[in-house]
């Protein structure tokens, strides 16, 4: 059943004209669709579970502008606050009391977090948290997994997961050998090269950072005991265990991966949903650690916007909206009716597929399976993703432009939307089998 096809006379005009103003027309990579071919998509507007194009095409977003959408898109609470706090101005550059109620809820919330900073982006994030283990440890190396993503920052890019995978990158250039000399890599989910590297690194391994679910390779789980296994090789080895939530916190769980698995590490980044759709990033964790940050230690970290009014109440709105009865346990059924529908539809064309959910986050891999790690996930037929990928989006339905990201959904898709999605997956899986 072939879809109608779109009409995205005025997207392909912006997009044309980007091109010559910014590098591939985008502010971030991913958004060119380069992996998955088609016209990359301007949008004009969202709202709960939607997104409009400029040619007033709609669709299901399962995008959620990559984590931040978890309420859905515009909030009207979100929206209310912001329009009182912009008339108090939009940024202080000094203190503000919305920056304790913010810091507040994270700590209360997040089991690793006694303390914590706001930044502006993940990235910030990530770069910060590794300058702190360094500091306190006083060792340089750091591992981290293939496929995971922390940011672009040098130290990160390698191996590194999201456009970097998307766009087949073999690590960005620019990054100096000498910056990437201490970054070291496992496969994820594979303990044994974790004591292998701490075994031929002695006393010189800062710490162990991981996304705790995958979100930049696809989507991939922790194995039973994975995460366990960390926490007590890095203790074991006078190291620090730093979960990347930026995408997982307050998605999986109200505390994160780390609440949902039972494992605390030492010190956690956040992003995305804290900030509520605003630039917000985050690190926290012992206090011990924390107190070596500037001004109260000397590991310097600063930043202009951090901690402004807007972000904050962004934030603060959308955990409170979060921390409601029942929040988890109704995304967690969206979601695992939509991953399960997904699975049958692929098998009832006949095509090969793997993939899950947990809470708020789902993914698949058009392949046998199983995917434990970025080696695994590369199996997937990218390819045919790229057709599924052009022929949801002819039948209204947004889904990451990449076999190389997770899925997303929020508070706002409701069953007819689901159901709906699981339809245009029907059609689409048949089109391209
Ligand atoms: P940002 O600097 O993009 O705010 O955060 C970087 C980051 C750090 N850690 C994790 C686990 C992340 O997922 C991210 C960013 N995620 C990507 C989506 N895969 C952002 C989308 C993009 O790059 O445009």
């Amino acid at each position: 059943m072939t879809a109608p096809t779109l009409n995205t006379t005025r997207s392909q005009e912006l997009f044309s004209a980007a091109q010559a103003l910014m590098p591939g027309g985008v502010s971030s990579p991913v958004r060119a669709f380069r992996s998955v071919g088609g016209q990359p998509l301007v949008f004009e507007r969202v709202k709960g579970p939607y997104a409009w194009d400029v040619d007033g095409n709609k669709y299901i977003d399962y995008i959620g502008s990559w984590g931040p959408a978890i309420c859905g898109h515009a909030h009207p609470e979100v929206i209310s606050a912001l329009q009182e706090a912009i008339e108090k101005g939009t940024s202080f550059g000094a203190p503000c009391a919305l920056e304790n109620t913010l810091a507040e809820m994270v700590i209360d919330a997040v089991p690793s977090v006694e303390m914590v900073r706001f930044v502006n982006s993940g990235t910030e994030a990530c770069m910060a948290v590794l300058r702190l283990m360094r500091a306190f440890t006083g060792r340089d190396k750091v591992i981290k997994f293939e496929g995971c993503y922390h940011g672009h920052a040098d130290m990160f890019l390698v191996k590194a997961g999201s456009g970097v995978a998307t766009l087949g990158l073999p690590d960005s250039p620019g990054v100096p050998r000498s910056t990437t000399a201490n970054t070291l890599t496992a496969p994820y989910n594979d303990l044994e090269a974790v004591k292998q590297l701490f075994a031929e690194n002695p006393a010189a391994i800062s710490g162990v950072i991981l996304e705790p679910i995958v979100g930049n390779a696809g989507f991939i789980q922790p194995e039973p005991g994975f995460l366990e296994g960390l926490r007590e090789l890095t203790k074991e080895h006078g190291a620090l265990l730093v979960f990347d939530e930026v995408m997982t916190g307050f998605r999986i769980s109200y505390g994160g991966a780390q609440a949902h698995f039972g494992v605390t590490p030492d010190l956690t980044t956040m992003g995305k949903v804290i900030g509520g759709g605003l630039p917000v990033g985050a690190y926290g964790g012992r206090r011990d650690i924390m107190e070596m940050v500037a001004p109260a230690g000397p590991m310097y970290q600063a930043g202009t916007l951090s901690g402004n009014p807007l972000a904050m109440t962004a934030g603060i709105k959308t955990l409170e909206l979060l921390r409601q009865p029942g929040t988890y346990e109704k995304l967690t059924a969206t979601t695992e009716k939509l991953i399960a529908g997904i699975k049958d539809a692929a098998s009832a064309a006949g095509l090969p597929i793997t993939g899950g959910s947990v809470s708020a986050m789902f993914g698949f891999f058009l392949c046998e399976g199983p995917v434990r790690n970025f080696e695994e996930a590369k199996a997937t037929d990218a390819e045919r993703f790229g057709k599924l990928h052009r022929a949801m989006l002819q039948r209204g339905v947004y889904l990451a432009p990449s076999a190389f990201e997770a899925g997303f959904t929020s508070l706002a898709h409701s069953d007819g939307d689901i159901e709906a999605t699981l339809q245009a997956f029907r059609e689409s899986f048949a089109d391209i089998a």
